[in-house]
């Protein structure tokens, strides 16, 4: 039997989520545990645990125990005990913040070391970009995630855990992935929520590429009869820096 059969039948994981100060992290636990979100920034101190109850397949539940690390901890002495018996590692960053995503590699490299001699199970490591819904304000290039995903052989995903964009069906994704269970299309379909965005009035959401939404700016929709207006406002969405 497979390490993650076995713990499968145990119906147990522990999933450590890691990655620099406020890009999200409780709140994307919070989001997927407990639907809920705060806007006022709460520093972790040390770690939290969170516990979630999911199913896969029919009659395979499973119990998701969540250690949320603060990220002054890639500075402290405890990544050892809270990464003991991982089963999964999330890494996240802030799309808005490319000093968040450097640091991933930092990360990956303490992880790697603490889950080296650690052989007793399997472990899945994945990245999730966080605040999609600032897509507007990204500054991480795409092509440099791509470079670090495949570089690392990691598993990527696009969040938002202020809308709740993808992120059921980021973790359902994971744990299938690690479980080895096959979802169905249905399964699938059923993990993708309803959009909890707050929308401005006029303030249309589009698509992107990578999954994520972005808001068309106020100016951009407003102003289409004149063309100087119109390319002032695609201007101002381009301005972000990226890195
Ligand atoms: N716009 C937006 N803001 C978010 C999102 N996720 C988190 N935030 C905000 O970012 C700030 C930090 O969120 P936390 O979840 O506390 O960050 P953290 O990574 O746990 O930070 P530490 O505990 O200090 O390591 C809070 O003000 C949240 O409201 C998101 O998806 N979109
Ligand atoms: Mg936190």
């Amino acid at each position: 039997m497979s390490d993650s059969e076995d713990d499968f039948n145990n119906n147990q994981i522990k999933v450590v989520v890691l990655g620099e100060q406020n890009v999200g992290k409780t709140n994307i636990i919070k989001r997927y545990c407990y639907d809920d979100f705060s806007r006022i920034y709460v520093p972790t101190v040390g770690a939290d645990f969170f516990i979630k109850r999911t199913s896969l397949s029919k009659n395979k539940e499973i119990t998701v125990r969540f250690t949320d690390v603060s990220g002054l901890e890639l500075a402290g002495h405890m990544l050892k005990t809270y990464l003991f018996q991982v089963n999964i590692v999330i890494l996240v960053y802030d799309i808005t913040e490319y000093k968040s995503f450097d640091s991933l590699a930092i990360w990956l490299r303490v992880v790697d070391q603490i889950i080296e001699n650690n052989t007793e199970s399997q472990k899945l490591i994945a990245v999730f970009g966080n605040k999609c819904d600032l897509e507007h304000k990204r500054s991480v290039r795409l092509d440099k995630t791509n470079h670090f995903i495949n570089e690392h052989q990691l598993v990527n995903y696009f969040v938002s855990a202020k809308t709740g964009e993808n992120i059921n069906s980021a973790f359902t994704e994971l744990l299938a992935r690690y479980f080895n269970v096959p979802l169905t299309r249905l399964e699938k379909e059923k993990q993708k929520m309803v959009m909890k965005a707050e929308l401005i009035p006029n303030t249309p959401v589009i698509s992107t590429k990578n999954g994520c939404s972005k808001m068309k700016m106020k100016n951009n929709v407003n102003t289409v009869k004149n063309k100087n207006k119109k390319n002032n406002a695609v201007r101002s969405e381009n301005s972000c820096t990226v890195q």
